[in-house]
């Protein structure tokens, strides 16, 4: 394969746009080498601007959930579009995805849309502190909650990637209201409860952990989150960005069964445009403006072309509750192939899977939390991540990500995807 015509993109980005990207991971700095620019994608596949055709584990870190180029939502936004592109006044359109969000998932009464991600974790938090009138939060190492000051506390993904956990330009003033625990390790939450016995207005949470690579939260691990949050009056925050509306319908909670006090969406809810959302109780979300005096705005939010390819996934989401099944059957396809072949090997390694997300490891010690993720060799992981690419496989440019898997995969692409990661790993 060759990236020649990437290598020139990239060149004339890097002129214009900082590190040549409008996010860092993107730009492959962790792995080395020219990042991929990409011409379009159909369902699995993504299409370069020199020609490859390369296998999508990525999906646009989620929410390609049913693959690129759905035809109901690239239906949904032609027509949506010739009736305008934005009004900054409500729509019907906005109290139907809320209807159908709330409807799908559970012990949640209603929704706020916003722009990303970030920005509906940043809303969260400031609801729990108002609604709360307590100024700290708990996160967890390794856990990315989008890039606002009160995250950027040894956070997952990108920054922990850059190697610059605390990124500057958050001051100590924002940082002192965010505490640190470990993920899977209750007692280290519980410390700092006893330490700010009244001061924690909420626990921020990935409930299964995508930023240091997959990690699923261990037995009792969220149960004694919920039960201390309910003990000290604290609000449990589940970010959910990545969870939602892939690992259910209803995402962790109703795959895990537990209740969170506020949930937050991205990804998948839009469809592919950006959407973010945060989800709770009448009596918390009554608290938001301009109901209630916590503030919050946006002006394209509710984007009513936004709103249609939204509203067009989670409708197809919905009346497809077999996709789930489906999904999970693929990824388990794919762990089980790698695990039969990488364990012929001397090569150290951890797979960790829960539902369609899933990561390889490059160390021999079991992945729980971010110093266990950390423990990885990057060297061998950059290698793989390269010798994949040259078969035409397209994994996260990071070993901190986990893989996300679409309904289009089909099993031979991931039997493709496993004749591939069979020679790559030989060649470690
Ligand atoms: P956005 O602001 O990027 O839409 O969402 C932030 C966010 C919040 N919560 C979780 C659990 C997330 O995973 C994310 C964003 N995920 C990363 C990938 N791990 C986005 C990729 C990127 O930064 O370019």
């Amino acid at each position: 394969m060759q990236y020649q015509r990437s290598s020139t993109l990239f060149k004339a980005a890097q002129e214009v746009i900082p590190g040549g990207v409008n996010s860092p991971v993107r730009a492959f700095k962790s792995v080395g080498g020219t990042p991929i620019f990409v011409d379009s994608a159909k369902g699995a596949y993504l299409f370069d601007v020199d020609g490859n055709r390369l296998i999508d584990y990525i999906s646009s870190w989620g929410p390609m959930i049913l693959g690129h180029v759905y035809q109901p939502v690239i239906d949904a936004l032609t027509q949506r579009a010739k009736k305008g592109t934005s009004f900054g006044m409500p729509t019907a359109l906005e109290t139907e995805i809320a209807r159908l969000t709330i409807e799908m998932i559970p012990n949640m009464d209603k929704v706020r849309f916003v722009n990303s991600g970030t920005e509906a974790c940043m809303s969260a938090v400031r609801l729990a502190r108002g609604y709360t009138d307590r100024e700290k939060i708990i996160k967890f190492a390794g856990c990315y909650h989008g890039h606002a000051d009160a995250f950027l506390i040894q956070a997952g993904s990108g920054a922990v990637t850059f190697g610059a956990p605390n990124s500057p330009g958050v001051t100590q003033g924002t940082a002192k209201d965010t505490l640190l625990a470990y993920y899977n390790d209750l007692e280290s939450v519980r410390t700092v409860f006893e330490q700010y016995p009244e001061e924690v207005a909420a626990i921020i949470i990935e409930p299964v952990a995508g930023n240091m690579g997959c990690i699923p939260p261990q037995e009792g691990f969220l149960e004694g989150l919920r039960a201390l949050c309910d003990q000290y009056g604290a609000l449990l925050i589940f970010d959910e960005v990545m969870t939602g509306f892939r690992l259910a319908p209803g995402g962790a909670q109703q795959r895990l069964n537990i209740k969170a006090d506020i949930a937050t969406y991205g990804k998948v809810i839009g469809g592919g445009l950006p959407v973010g959302a945060f989800a709770a109780s009448n009596e918390i979300m009554n608290h938001l403006a301009p109901e209630g005096p916590v503030y919050q705005a946006g002006t394209l939010s509710g984007n009513p072309l936004a709103m249609a390819a939204g509203l067009a996934m989670l409708t197809a989401l919905k009346e497809d509750e077999e996709m789930y099944t489906r999904l999970d059957q693929k990824t388990e396809r794919l762990h089980k192939g790698m695990e039969e072949r990488i364990s012929t090997t001397s090569l150290p390694y951890q797979i960790n899977r829960f539902g369609s997300m899933i990561s390889l490891h490059f160390t021999n010690t079991p992945v729980v939390d971010f110093a266990s993720a950390a423990a990885g060799d990057n060297e061998l992981f950059k290698a793989y991540f390269h010798g994949m690419l040259s078969e035409g496989i397209y994994l996260p440019p990071s070993a901190y990500e986990s893989y996300f898997l679409n309904d289009a995969l089909t099993n031979e692409d991931i039997d493709f995807t496993l004749d591939g990661f069979d020679r790559v790993i030989k060649s470690l």
